[in-house]
């Protein structure tokens, strides 16, 4: 409550209201070790009700992690302080991931506890017997995401998850009789879950409630019944508590009542040695699991602390090389969706950490390999996950196993529906996680389905997303190279755009990757470029089409293949200024022309959608909208006349 005045702004209630709670689980079952915050065997806590960030703060600061200090705590919510208003994954050390949007932090959990469980079956629970306990409030459970994410944990008896939900019934408009009326414990009792509900100021039931939990085949909900902002005189139980300071007077009589003589932001020093006990708990557990992990042997060593560490046992490029000379020879015609997957077979085949699944797509998205078992609770060291159909759940869960560490997440859905998981893709990028979405059937070219189906602004709108790679592959070869990318990038996640229509291989052998450049002249113009096609995935041999047809009338015409805006945007101005070459600009792309202006000047120089696509076969379809090599031409001479 004082940090929060300090700051003039944040959430006292949930602290306040979760500090009986979170004594017992630091105190008594969390296993942590300040000194070493990235101890592998951790368990992991994530605060999913993030706006309460304040009570982990005060965690951090009270058990010892180092860069957590009391001035930290003062400068709660100032610019460069460790102390961000909501948690933020890499702010400071102790903090398992970000929450901000409600919900969140629980389906990152369910991926962390799914890849524990993983890795358990893998190096064996010498080296892998960890726990992933949440903080969620009623907010985090009425949003749409924790039924994903429950459902799935409760299918896939992620008993090493262990949920203690803030049921202290108060959001910001006030009770939550107000709009929520589930029976949240038989909720999750039909989701397969342990589900019990306690009085979470009495420490001895919250004890017995985590005890009982430690032991459950299945994952736990404890919902605790507590008093928002507890011990407050008058703003305690009510909505005011939620996300205001809660004035100096109020503190002031909270301190009375709660018997805490002591000024603001001094711990005296029996109650800080005590803490400190609490945060050097963990050093024995680490230390015993530093010597199992010492008695391995070295292979067993190397692999773990390799997978740790998120470096591949080879570089992807090299793991593909062969399987792109082979594409080169036999020139296949195939969908990128099926490249994909033949990439795939080469990549899982050689990398043990990455995990694939789809959210109820396999057949369409591709995602599945001979080398990728299926996940289940039966066979927990698989390595394909039937997500079922929870996209949001599906791509908030691979962040958490990228946040885990161990696993490299790739995961399938249509790419319309990265509508339905937008904001984990978002999270993803914001927290530069290591998530690979592979995200199939592109543009109208995916046909019959019609516009329910055919992503229009997608492309743009993901682009516009910072640290995002969105990358629309033109050919099997092209494919195989924006994975190779998707995978070798540590920093930040990847989207693949793949056809469900056949393509030409456009490109020939070539051991360097030349989409690591974002975009490259596929074919330069015979005698002097007048005219620039760009384009993207199944636009690109269209643009080849049209470039043959301008070079006939005799205009100098170049291609470009432009897979990714992102890394071209990041070359240096020469290599940028080569590629955009001089001339008539055009691009070419079967999406909403946004964002091209910046490549070709006017958005009247891009061959694209500009509404809505419609139910048909494809090839019908492209010539309906225009999408054609002949539109191409024409467009050219015009610019090239006018
Ligand atoms: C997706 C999303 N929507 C809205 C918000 C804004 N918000 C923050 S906390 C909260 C609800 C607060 O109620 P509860 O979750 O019960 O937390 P408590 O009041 O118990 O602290 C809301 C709507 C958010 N953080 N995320």
């Amino acid at each position: 409550m004082d940090a929060v005045q300090a700051a003039n702004s944040g959430h006292p209630g949930m602290p306040m209201g979760m500090a009986d709670v979170a004594t017992v689980l630091f105190g008594k079952f969390l296993n942590f070790d300040p000194t070493d915050p990235a101890w592998p065997d951790r368990d992991r806590f994530v605060l999913s009700a993030g706006h309460g960030s304040m009570l982990l703060y005060a965690l951090l600061h009270l058990t010892g992690y180092e860069g957590m200090t009391l001035e930290e705590l003062k400068n709660f919510r100032q610019l460069g302080s460790r102390t961000a208003g909501h948690p933020e994954y890499g702010h400071a050390a102790g903090i398992e991931t970000t929450t901000g949007p409600l919900g969140q932090g629980l389906a990152n959990a369910v991926g962390m506890a799914l890849a524990e469980r993983q890795l358990r079956a893998r190096f064996g629970a010498d080296l892998v017997d960890h726990r992933t306990y949440v903080i969620a409030s009623d907010g985090d459970l009425m949003e749409g995401i924790s039924h994903e994410a429950s459902s799935f944990a409760g299918h896939q008896r992620l008993s090493r998850l262990i949920v203690l939900y803030d049921d202290n019934q108060i959001s910001i408009d006030g009770s939550t009789s107000l709009a929520f009326s589930d029976d949240s414990v038989a909720r999750f009792a039909a989701y397969g879950w342990n589900s019990v509900a306690i009085d979470g100021h009495d420490p001895a039931q919250v004890e017995q409630a985590l005890r009982a939990a430690q032991d459950s085949e299945r994952p736990t909900l404890i919902a605790c019944r507590t008093v928002i902002a507890y011990g407050a005189p008058t703003k305690a139980g009510t909505a005011g508590a939620h996300g205001s300071p809660l004035g100096a007077d109020e503190i002031a009589a909270a301190r009375e009542r709660l018997g805490w003589p002591y000024p603001a932001f001094e711990l005296p020093a029996p109650v800080l040695d005590a803490w400190r006990a609490i945060g050097r708990r963990g050093a024995d557990a680490r230390a015993s699991w530093q010597a199992r992990f010492e008695a391995q042997g070295p292979a067993a060593k190397a692999d773990f602390e390799r997978a740790q560490a998120g470096r591949l046992p080879e570089e992807p490029d090299r793991i593909l090389q062969e399987h792109k000379r082979r594409l080169a020879l036999e020139k296949p015609s195939w969908a990128t969706r099926k490249a994909s997957q033949e990439a795939l077979q080469v990549l899982t085949a050689a990398i043990p950490e990455m995990i694939g699944g789809s959210a109820d797509l396999t057949p369409s998205n591709n995602t599945d390999t001979k080398s990728t078992p299926e996940l289940t609770p039966d066979a927990p060291g698989g390595r394909y996950i039937h997500y079922g159909v929870r996209e949001h759940a599906m791509v908030a869960a691979m962040s958490g196993m990228a946040l885990h560490r161990g696993v490299i997440p790739y995961g399938g859905t249509f790419l319309i529906f990265s509508d339905y998981c937008r904001p984990a893709i978002r999270l993803a990028a914001l927290m530069g996680q290591r998530v690979v979405l592979v995200m199939t059937h592109d543009s109208i070219g995916l046909g019959e389905d019609g516009p329910t189906h055919q992503p229009i602004e997608h492309l743009a709108s993901l682009r516009a997303m910072p640290n995002l790679w969105v990358m629309r592959p033109a050919d099997p070869i092209e494919t195989a190279e924006c994975w190779a990318l998707a995978v070798a990038r540590a920093d930040g996640p990847s989207l693949l755009a793949l056809s469900r229509q056949n393509v030409p291989t456009v490109r020939g052998a070539d051991d360097l990757n030349r989409c690591a450049r974002g975009a490259y002249v596929l074919a330069e113009a015979e005698g002097r470029r007048r005219v620039t096609l760009f384009a993207t995935g199944t636009e690109v041999s269209l643009a080849l089409k049209a470039r043959e047809r301008l070079q006939a009338f005799g205009v100098g015409c170049a291609v470009v293949s432009m897979p990714c805006f992102e890394l071209f945007d990041q070359q240096d101005q020469a290599y940028r200024a080569e590629v955009l070459g001089p001339g008539v600009r055009i691009a070419i792309e079967a999406a909403s022309p946004f964002g091209w202006s910046r490549y070709v000047g006017d958005e009247s120089n891009v061959v694209g959608m500009t509404g809505f696509g419609a139910s048909a076969p494809a090839p019908k379809l492209y010539e309906h909208f225009g999408i054609t090599a002949e539109r191409v031409v024409e467009l050219a001479r015009r610019r090239l006349s006018g």
